[in-house]
């Protein structure tokens, strides 16, 4: 099985948690894409969508799967969404797409979340994947300057703005032995919007595809 496959496999197995009548929160990604193409078969039996981006709303809009907003949908019964990576508690590091300010909206609004991945993404602790941060770009150096405190080395993502009008600061170097308290420790800082750590709200029910099939762990 390719990597591709395994993120497929889980997709598919997340189907089975769509009920009919329900408004799904729809996540970022490649994984979430494979989720979007598999529940166009689905379009009729849910009452619609609520899109993580701009990205993500227009491949539902391509397969004719109704966009809500948020504001108009109240609370989600279940969220779906890809990682970049997860400890076995189910806390996660978001945001390598750059959409981790409308993904922590999302799954904040949800009941449920589940999370789709491939099971590379499972890992002992959580950092090696370099720790996105959207920040209001007039914040960017004294940001910087702070993370650095923290012993984190911060890299500017060039080129990139975030559906927000945001700058994300890439940060390499951590080690997270105590996700709540660093999540805390970034939402503390003026000028950070979001930090990619979603361990205040981890996700509920992990699907991990895998060679040997698929693992559930919740
Ligand atoms: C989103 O997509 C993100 O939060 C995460 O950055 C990414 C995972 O990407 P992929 O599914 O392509 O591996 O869910």
């Amino acid at each position: 099985m390719t990597q591709d496959e395994m993120k497929k496999a889980a997709a598919q197995a997340a189907l089975e948690y769509v009920e009919s009548g329900m408004v799904v929160g729809i996540g970022t990604g490649s994984t979430a894409n494979h989720f979007i193409d598999l529940l166009s078969s689905m379009k009729g039996k849910i009452d619609g969508t609520v899109a993580s981006s701009i990205a993500s709303e227009e491949r539902l809009k391509s397969h004719g799967i109704p966009v809500m907003d948020l504001n108009d949908a109240g609370q989600l019964s279940l969220y779906v969404d890809g990682a970049d990576e997860s400890d076995k508690h189910l806390n996660l590091i978001k945001g390598g797409g750059g959409a981790l300010t409308r993904e922590k909206i999302v799954a904040g609004a949800s009941e449920k979340f589940i999370c789709i991945a491939d099971d590379s993404k499972l890992v002992d602790v959580m950092g090696k994947f370099p720790l996105p941060v959207e920040v209001i770009p007039m914040a960017r150096s004294y940001i910087a300057r702070e993370i650095v405190k923290m012993g984190g080395q911060p890299q500017l993502r060039e080129g990139f703005t975030t559906d927000n009008g945001n700058i994300i600061l890439d940060v390499h170097g951590l080690e997270i032995f105590e996700p709540v308290k660093m999540e805390d420790e970034f939402n503390r800082l003026p000028g950070v919007v979001t930090v990619g750590l979603f361990a205040r709200r981890p996700a509920d029910v992990l699907i991990l595809g895998a060679t040997e099939g698929v693992k559930v762990i919740d």
